[in-house]
């Protein structure tokens, strides 16, 4: 009963015995022919075939059919089944998912695939509560600095306007004396263009998908942190399955996540190379500047210890213990 009721908005109904494709909409919150959204294609097109077309996935990317901030909410009520979003998102109600967010804790894909391990159980029981099951997770390139302007110290941020994705980026820019402004990225180019923002935080990856050298001058590689994307599913709908459909997704969503993780990092330097072609400096940070980082870095992750307890601890001491 339970199983009809929540799938009747977004699913098909089983006729006479014969199972009909439960159709599901996955909204998810990047450039359609961004790496991630790619995959979201690919998974998609496995989980039809690893549960024999039981579950038929059709990716809105692009945050067409949700808007990226909104896509949570959109899964964990049911609005949608599935979705896709940045975790470090939600950071702004629970400081767990803040995990993949802590300047120069975990640099290359090697340590963000190990921080990742340490963190999964207790970000999964997190997000349980939530009523989402993480399905796959696939990290972004690493995270810098975008201008209009050489950069050298805080002093030459001091109150200029960055575009944040997140409560750690916010973070960042506040603690440079700059000023956030949370913009999706679907709306980046925009908020460029208008001036709403003369710089912002992000992987190579989102500045090339926006044309930034259009409007911006510098990119600072830094590769401070590697957020994750996940994909959730509402944990009603993933508990209502057959044990033998959960398994076919599941093997889907394993097989992207190791190939979405390994397409980012091929092309993580294949974007410093279209910045670049687009007439972008890309340069390491100064050390003044990476100084000022680092320390940045190092208050964030204390903080983060003291917002976390008991469940952050656990991660940071699995992390550096392995
Ligand atoms: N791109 C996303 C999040 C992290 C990244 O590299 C963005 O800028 O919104």
């Amino acid at each position: 009963m339970k199983k009809v009721l929540i799938a009747a908005a977004s699913v098909g109904v089983l006729f006479a015995g014969v199972a009909q494709a439960d159709k599901w909409d996955m909204p998810m919150a990047y450039a359609a022919t961004n790496f991630h959204s790619e995959h979201g294609v690919m998974f998609a097109d496995k989980v039809r075939e690893y549960t024999d077309g039981e579950i038929d996935i059709t990716i809105h990317p692009g945050g067409s059919l949700f808007g990226g901030g909104d896509i949570k909410r959109a899964v964990q009520t049911g609005q949608a089944p599935i979705g896709e979003r940045i975790m470090s998102a939600h950071a702004n109600e629970d400081a767990i998912y803040n995990w993949d967010n802590l300047p120069f804790l975990a640099t290359t894909y090697a340590d963000g695939e190990k921080l990742w391990k340490a963190a999964q159980g207790p970000v999964n029981k997190h997000l349980n509560d939530i009523n989402l099951v993480a399905l796959y997770t696939c990290p972004w390139p690493g995270q810098g600095f975008y201008f209009k302007k050489e950069v050298n110290s805080a002093k030459d941020v001091e109150g200029v306007k960055l575009r944040s994705y997140n409560a750690a980026t916010a973070t960042v820019i506040e603690s440079l004396g700059g000023t956030p402004v949370q913009i999706e990225a679907a709306e980046l180019t925009q908020a460029l263009a208008t001036g709403v923002a003369d710089g912002f935080i992000s992987s190579g990856s989102t500045g090339y998908d926006r044309k930034v050298w259009e409007h911006l001058t510098h990119y600072y590689k830094v590769s401070a942190w590697q957020p994750r994307n996940y994909v959730m599913v509402n944990k009603e709908v993933w508990d209502s399955l057959e044990a033998e459909t959960q398994a076919g997704i599941q093997k889907a969503a394993d097989e992207i996540g190791a190939s979405c993780t390994a397409k980012s990092e091929e092309l993580s330097l294949w974007y410093y190379d279209q910045l670049e072609e687009n007439g972008m400096t890309v340069i390491d940070a100064g050390p003044e500047f990476m100084s000022e980082l680092e320390a940045i870095g190092a208050t964030m992750q204390a903080d983060w210890l003291e917002a976390t307890g008991e469940d952050g601890k656990a991660i940071m001491d699995a992390y550096k213990g392995m």
